[in-house]
């Protein structure tokens, strides 16, 4: 694919796939300069390429490696980014605590999730990847969150998520509080099924819930 008669997103999508890293700093940089917005850059630069890259993943023809620097990619672009989509309003939102599951070390997506809730106010304390159910008790614990953010990415990781509900409620902590669940294999019936308090299919729709959920959890 020749780069010259591309527009500045197509450039980042490419860049992206081919795990371009500082090309695709410099180019999101130059797309915010150039006025194109945030959410377009992520939306038509990042995620368009980051969804080719996994379409080609599932039909074989990308390997983990090649996966791997698209990923380091996209957390180079995310970081160009982050500024700007998490430039908070004043208003606390809420407490959010989030994390991927154990076993799961899948990330990108959190990341974006705890990104847009920065910017939409919450406070966020991001436990990483891989987290033990026993890790997202101590921090609920301790912090006492409106809201616990799970996420899983895989069909076998997302088995977790019914683990840690279970956790938190044995310790006595699902008063007052609820829980968010996401990620590509997660359905809102399947959210249903283990007693979560709702499900978002994307990061926009995470922090809607989200607020909704602070609310909620703060009047009760
Ligand atoms: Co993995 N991987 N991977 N991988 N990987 C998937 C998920 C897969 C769908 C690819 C495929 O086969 N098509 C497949 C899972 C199949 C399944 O179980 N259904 C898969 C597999 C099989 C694996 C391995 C098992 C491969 C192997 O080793 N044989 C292995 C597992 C490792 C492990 O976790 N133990 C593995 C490894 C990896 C890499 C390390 C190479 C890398 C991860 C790097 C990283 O995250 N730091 C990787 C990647 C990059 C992917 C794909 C290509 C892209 C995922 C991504 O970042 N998407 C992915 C294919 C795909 O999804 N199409 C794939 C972009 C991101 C913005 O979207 O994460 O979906 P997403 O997040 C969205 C929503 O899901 C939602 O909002 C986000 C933003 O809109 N969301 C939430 C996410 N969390 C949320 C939480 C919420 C609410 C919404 O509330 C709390």
């Amino acid at each position: 694919m020749e780069t010259t008669d591309m527009g500045l997103l197509e450039e980042i999508a490419l860049m992206l796939y081919e795990g371009k890293g500082e090309e695709v700093v410099r180019l999101a940089n130059e797309a915010l300069g150039a006025q194109i917005t945030p959410q377009e850059v992520l939306m038509g630069g990042l995620m368009a390429g980051m969804n080719v890259v996994g379409r080609e993943f599932k039909e074989g023809k990308r390997f983990i490696p090649e996966v791997l620097v698209s990923a380091r990619a996209m957390h180079m672009g995310m970081g160009v980014l982050e500024p700007h989509l998490s430039e908070a309003d004043t208003r606390t939102s809420g407490r959010i605590v989030i994390g991927t599951v154990q076993g799961d070390i899948h990330d990108i997506g959190k990341n974006l999730v705890a990104m847009l809730m920065k910017g939409a106010g919450f406070e966020v304390v991001d436990l990483g990847v891989d987290v033990p159910a026993a890790k997202f008790v101590e921090a609920v614990s301790r912090l006492r969150p409106q809201v616990l953010g799970i996420s899983a990415l895989l069909s076998t990781t997302m088995l977790e998520m019914p683990k840690v509900i279970a956790a938190i409620t044995e310790a006595g902590l699902r008063e007052h509080m609820a829980i968010l669940v996401g990620g590509a294999p997660v359905t809102e019936e399947y959210a249903r099924d283990i007693g979560a308090d709702a499900y978002a299919p994307e990061a926009g729709s995470a922090v809607e819930r989200a607020r909704e959920l602070a609310a909620r959890a703060s009047r009760g």
